[in-house]
C-alpha cells in the first residue's frame, strides 16, 4: 500500500462529510456497467451497426462523453480503477490475476459512511468479497449467461434465467426494498456482451439477417507496429470455431458441448432450441464452403450477430430501470450512468478483445441521466477518464473525495462547455504474458495525438496523428515531419507519469496470486526444503502465491522452496475429498545458479481410502522466460476425480553436470507451487 491510499485509509471516516446537501437533496446513483460495450455498438455514438434506444435515452435526456477513455482496458483494472479513483499502478489491481486490496478506500465506502445504503449486483471480478456494500450479490469469476450462479453476500445459489435479465430483477427487488428516508447508490454489473456472446434465447436470430460489412481496416497487416504483429486477438485465425462462433457437428458429443461453459446449466428444452438454432449456422458453414478472406468474413458476421444480439437484452434492461423510476417518481432525483469497463474491437485491425490502448478498446461509452442538474442533450468532448468518476459521483452527492482518489470531477465539465479539462490522459496496461499476448505498454493522448511505449518483451514506440490517421495504421514514430510532435509529446508523457506518480519502476511486484484450490494444514516433506530457500513459508506451495519475474523486477528466490542436491518428497491432506482436474507444478531452472530440472516427476492421488494411485506423466504446459535469466517450466497432470490425499515426487538430479562451474557439487531443484484446478 502507498503512503497516499494509507494516509487516505487512516483519515478516511474523519475526511468526510457530505458537503451541506440535505437527505432529500443528495441524489439516488445508479450506476450500470456491461462488460466489453464498445461505442461502436451504442446508437448515440455510432448507429450503423446496432438501435439502442433505451440507453441513447440517457444522452438524449442528458450529457453523452465522446472521449472517456479508459485507463487499462481490462475488466479487473478498470473495475478497481472506477472503485478507488485511482490508476492500477496506486491501487495495485493491475491485472486480471491479482486479488484486490479491499482494505482500500473506494466510492462505496465514502458514500456509505455519509449515509447512502449501497449495494452492486453482477459482475465484480476482484477476487474477494466486495467492501463497502450493504448488499451484494455477484456472479463468481466471469460468470455464466444460462442459468447463472450467484454469491449474494457470500451464499452461492443458482439462479434460473438469463443473466442479464436476473441482474437488473435482483437490483430493482434491491430498490424496492430500501430505506426510503436516505439516498441509494447501486452498481448494476452485466455480464453481457462478453465473450463468448450467448445471447438470450428469443434474441439468438436478431441479426441473422444482417449482413454486416467488415470495417475497412479489418485485413490490417501490422506494418511498422511490432506488437500488433504479435497479438493473438484475430477473428480470422484466434476465435474458437465452437465455443465462439458456435459452428458444432451436429453429431458432436456431449464432451464438445460441454465446451460451451455453461450449456449443460441449461434447462434441457431450451438447450434443445439452442442446439436446434446454432444448428442451422454449422449449416451455413458448410453449405457456405468457403475458405480465406470470405471465411474471415462470414466468421466476422458470425462473431457480429451474437455480440449484437447480447446488447439486445441489456438495452432492454436499462429500459426496465428507467420504467421503474418513473414509475416510483424516482426519475428526477437518480443519477443514471451507463458505460462499459472498457471498449472492445468490432473486427477494426482483424480483432476481438481489448487491451490495447488502440482507440476501439481505449474509448468508453459514459452517458449520464440526471434532470435535477444535467440539460438534456448535452454532447461534451473533453478528455476524461475512468479514474474520474468516483471523484465526480461524490461530487454530485456532495461529499469529499478521499486524497487517494486521484481522478477529477467532471461537473465542471458539464455545466460548462467552455471548460476545455485536461490536456491528456494516461494509459498502462500490464497484463503480459497473458491471454491474447498483447504486449506491455503506457502512453498519453491528447485531443489530436497518441503516444504509445511498448516494453517488456519488445521495446517499440508508436505515433499516430488521430485528426489524419484516426484508425491508427500509420506509426509516425520516427517519421522526419513529426519530430517536433513526438518531442512534445515524449515530454509530455514523461510528465504525466510523474503527476500520477508512475514510474517505471511501478510495475507489478515480484509475486502474483495464482488460483489454486488446494485446501490443505500443511505441506508434510519427508526432506524440507533447505533453511535458505523455504518459499516463505509452510503453505508455500498452496498459498496462490507464484513469482511474476518482469524486466524491472526480474524476481527473486523468494516464492521458491529450494533442496539442495535432495530430492523433493511432500504429501498432502485435503481438508475435504475435492473434485480435482489438474495439477500443475512448477519448477525453476537456472543453471547458473546450479539450479535444474527435476529428473522425473511423480504425481500419486488418493481418495478418503488412502489408497494411493499414480497419474500418468505430465504434458508440459508452459515455459516461462525470466528476464534475468532461467526459466519457469510449468507441467501439467490430469486428475478429473476426487481426492483426498496427494503425493509430489521429484527426483533431484543430484550433481551438477560435467563441465558445469558447480560440476560434482550438489544440484539445487526449486518448485513453487502445486497448483491444483
Ligand atoms: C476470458 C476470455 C478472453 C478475455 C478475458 C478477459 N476468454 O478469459 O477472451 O480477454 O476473459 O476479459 S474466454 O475463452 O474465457 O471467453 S475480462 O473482461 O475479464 O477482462
Ligand atoms: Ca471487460
Amino acid at each position: 500500500m502507498n503512503d497516499k491510499i494509507r494516509k487516505s485509509l487512516i483519515l478516511g471516516g474523519a475526511g468526510i462529510a457530505s458537503m451541506g446537501l440535505s437527505a432529500q437533496q443528495r441524489p439516488n446513483i445508479i450506476f450500470i456497467m456491461s462488460d466489453d460495450h464498445t461505442t461502436q455498438a451504442i446508437s448515440s455514438y455510432d448507429s450503423s451497426l446496432i438501435k439502442t434506444p433505451n440507453i441513447d435515452k440517457l444522452a438524449n435526456e442528458g450529457v453523452l462523453f465522446t472521449n472517456c477513455f479508459c485507463t487499462n482496458a481490462i475488466s479487473a483494472p478498470s473495475r478497481a480503477s472506477i472503485l478507488t479513483g485511482s490508476f492500477s499502478h496506486e491501487n495495485g489491481l493491475y491485472n486480471n490475476v491479482v486479488v484486490f486490496d479491499t482494505a482500500q478506500i473506494n466510492l462505496s465506502k465514502v458514500l456509505r459512511s455519509d449515509g447512502y445504503q449501497t449495494a452492486i449486483v453482477g459482475k465484480w471480478h476482484l477476487k474477494i468479497a466486495p467492501s463497502g456494500f450493504d448488499y451484494w450479490n455477484i456472479l463468481p469469476g466471469q460468470g455464466s449467461y444460462y442459468n447463472p450462479d450467484f454469491i449474494k453476500n457470500g451464499e452461492e445459489y443458482r439462479a434460473h434465467g438469463y443473466v442479464t435479465d436476473l441482474i437488473t430483477d435482483d437490483a430493482l427487488e434491491w430498490i424496492s426494498q430500501r430505506d426510503t428516508t436516505r439516498p441509494f447508490f447501486i452498481m448494476i454489473h452485466n455480464k453481457a456482451p462478453h465473450r463468448n456472446w450467448m445471447p438470450r434465447l428469443n434474441d439468438i436470430e436478431n441479426y441473422w439477417n444482417t449482413d454486416i460489412p467488415v470495417p475497412d481496416n479489418f485485413y490490417d497487416d501490422y506494418k511498422g507496429r511490432t506488437a500488433a504483429q504479435m497479438q493473438h486477438m484475430s477473428v480470422d485465425e484466434d476465435m474458437l470455431p465452437d465455443l465462439d462462433l458456435k459452428i458444432i457437428h451436429p453429431d458432436s458429443t456431449e464432451s464438445l458441448e460441454a465446451r460451451y461453459m455453461g450449456l449443460e446449466r441449461m434447462d434441457s428444452a431450451d438447450r434443445a432450441q439452442w442446439s436446434q438454432l446454432y444448428r442451422l449456422r454449422y449449416e451455413e458453414f458448410v453449405l457456405a464452403d468457403e475458405t480465406g478472406k470470405e471465411l474471415a468474413r462470414l466468421k466476422y458476421n458470425w462473431y457480429m450477430q451474437d455480440y449484437l444480439a447480447t446488447i439486445d437484452a441489456v438495452d432492454e434492461n436499462v429500459g426496465r430501470v428507467l420504467s421503474y423510476l418513473r414509475d416510483h417518481n424516482l426519475d428526477q432525483n437518480t443519477i443514471v450512468v451507463y458505460t462499459s469497463d472498457q471498449g472492445f474491437f468490432l473486427g477494426e485491425h482483424g480483432w476481438f478483445d481489448k487491451r490495447f490502448m488502440y482507440e476501439e478498446s481505449l474509448r468508453m461509452p459514459l452517458l449520464i441521466r440526471y434532470p435535477e442538474q444535467i440539460e438534456a442533450g448535452v454532447v461534451r468532448d473533453q478528455l476524461v477518464m475512468n479514474v474520474d468518476f468516483a471523484p465526480s459521483f461524490l461530487d454530485y452527492a456532495g461529499a469529499e473525495a478521499p486524497e487517494s482518489m486521484q481522478g477529477e470531477s467532471f461537473r465542471g465539465l458539464i455545466e460548462d462547455s467552455t471548460n476545455k479539462g485536461r490536456e491528456a490522459v494516461y494509459y498502462h496496461y500490464f497484463e503480459h504474458p497473458g491471454e491474447h499476448s498483447v504486449q506491455r505498454h503506457y502512453g498519453i493522448r491528447t485531443d489530436q495525438y497518441k503516444l504509445i511505449h511498448f516494453y517488456y518483451k519488445i521495446d517499440d514506440w508508436e505515433l499516430y496523428d488521430l485528426v489524419q490517421d484516426p484508425s491508427e495504421m500509420n506509426n509516425l514514430y520516427g517519421n522526419p515531419d513529426y519530430s517536433d510532435v513526438q518531442l512534445q509529446m515524449t515530454a509530455r508523457l514523461d510528465s504525466v507519469r510523474r503527476h500520477y506518480g508512475d514510474t517505471i519502476q511501478s510495475v507489478p511486484p515480484s509475486t502474483k496470486a495464482t488460483e489454486n484450490i488446494a485446501r490443505v494444514s500443511k505441506s508434510v516433506f519427508k526432506t524440507p526444503p533447505n533453511d535458505k530457500y523455504t518459499g516463505g513459508g509452510d503453505n508455500a506451495l498452496y498459498d496462490g502465491v507464484i513469482e511474476n519475474p518482469t524486466p524491472l523486477n526480474p524476481g527473486s528466490f523468494d516464492a521458491w522452496c529450494g533442496f539442495e542436491g535432495e530430492d523433493m518428497n511432500v504429501e498432502w491432506k485435503l481438508e475435504s475429498q475435492t473434485f480435482v482436474k489438474t495439477v500443475t507444478v512448477r519448477f525453476l531452472e537456472q543453471t547458473g545458479s546450479w539450479i535444474f530440472l527435476p529428473e522425473d516427476v511423480e504425481v500419486w492421488v488418493a481418495g478418503n481410502d488412502k489408497n494411493y494411485t499414480e497419474l500418468p506423466k505430465a504434458r508440459q504446459i508452459n515455459v516461462i522466460n525470466r528476464p534475468n535469466g532461467g526459466t519457469v517450466h510449468e507441467c501439467n497432470f490430469l486428475v478429473q476425480q476426487g481426492i483426498r490425499y496427494i503425493r509430489v515426487m521429484a527426483k533431484n538430479r543430484g550433481v551438477c553436470p560435467e563441465g558445469h562451474p558447480g560440476e560434482g557439487q550438489p544440484a539445487w531443484l526449486f518448485i513453487d507451487e502445486i497448483i491444483l484446478q
